[in-house]
């Protein structure tokens, strides 16, 4: 852990590296080999170890930076609508919720997230923001319940705010792939499932072929009635026709307390790098 600040410490005094960045995500089979490449590399220069982090565009950095500030000078989000003050401010403690900048979609421009939960649960969410790099103006690129997933080949997971079914294995979710013809996420299909330990009356056996007592259910409409049952494998098949290769995304979430500072934010906007610590 000391290593880690310290190099976190010589990134900082480098003054080449953004914060809120992104990375792809270590499986925790691999996590032991990354904390042993963290601590190797403490012995590295300043400069050789800011290369290893992905660099945000200054560019988009300080259009984003800009919106973030403006969240609290002028109580709107990144989009510019007007921030519901009594739901979202006065819940918590606003400045709290994490922000990132990262290209989650894969199509080689950074989006601005944001993970909100200082609301009611159904005022919670997370944005995903991308602006026009000829004018400069942000627009909402997607919004949902904060539990989201990225995967590098700009498919994304969005776990479902409740689990009200017969599955207690797996939370029911629902998969959006990146459309770079319309810049927005579409919607690919949700999956619940019915584990038979959990609920057994009424459990469809007959689509359990493998006997594993789970079967799965999956919705390709968007009001979820067009339900096809299915077993592990079909299942499996399904997930891999868009995850396959993937790899999940490391989001390098950021409070958006820095960001009350307005010293922090100026320096922010000259393109030097703010305090990660
Ligand atoms: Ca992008
Ligand atoms: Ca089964």
């Amino acid at each position: 852990m000391r290593d880690r600040k310290r190099i976190i410490l010589a990134m900082i005094a480098a003054g080449c590296i953004f914060a809120g960045g992104c990375g792809i995500k270590e499986s925790p089979a691999e996590g032991s080999t990354a904390e042993t490449e963290v601590s190797e590399a403490a012995g590295e220069t300043a400069e050789e170890a800011a290369d290893e982090l992905p660099e945000i565009d200054p560019e988009a950095w300080e259009i984003y930076s800009a919106a973030l500030e403006a969240m609290f000078s002028q109580n709107i989000w990144p989009d510019g609508k007007e921030i519901d003050e009594e739901e979202y401010k006065s819940r918590g403690d606003f400045s709290e919720n994490p922000f990132a900048v990262c290209d989650v979609d894969n199509d080689g421009r950074e989006e601005l997230l944001l993970h909100v939960t200082t609301a009611s649960m159904a005022g919670m969410f997370e944005g995903v923001y991308d602006y026009d790099p000829d004018t400069g103006k942000i627009t909402e690129e997607f919004v949902v319940f904060p539990a989201v997933t990225y995967y590098d080949n700009g498919t994304l997971k969005s776990e479902w705010s409740h689990n009200q079914g017969r599955g207690a294995k797996l939370w029911p979710f629902t998969l959006y792939e990146y459309d770079p013809g319309t810049d927005t996420y579409i919607r690919r299909g949700s999956v619940d499932s019915w584990d038979k330990d959990f609920v057994a009356e009424g459990f469809p056996a007959e689509y359990d072929t493998d006997g594993d007592g789970t079967v799965y259910f999956i919705y390709e409409d968007k009001n979820l009635t067009d339900r096809k049952t299915v077993d592990g494998e079909e299942y499996h098949q399904w997930l891999d026709s868009y995850l396959s290769g993937a790899e999940e995304i490391r989001i390098d979430w950021q409070d958006l307390k820095a960001q009350t500072d307005p010293a922090v934010v100026s320096r922010n906007i000259r393109g030097i790098a703010r305090p990660l610590i």
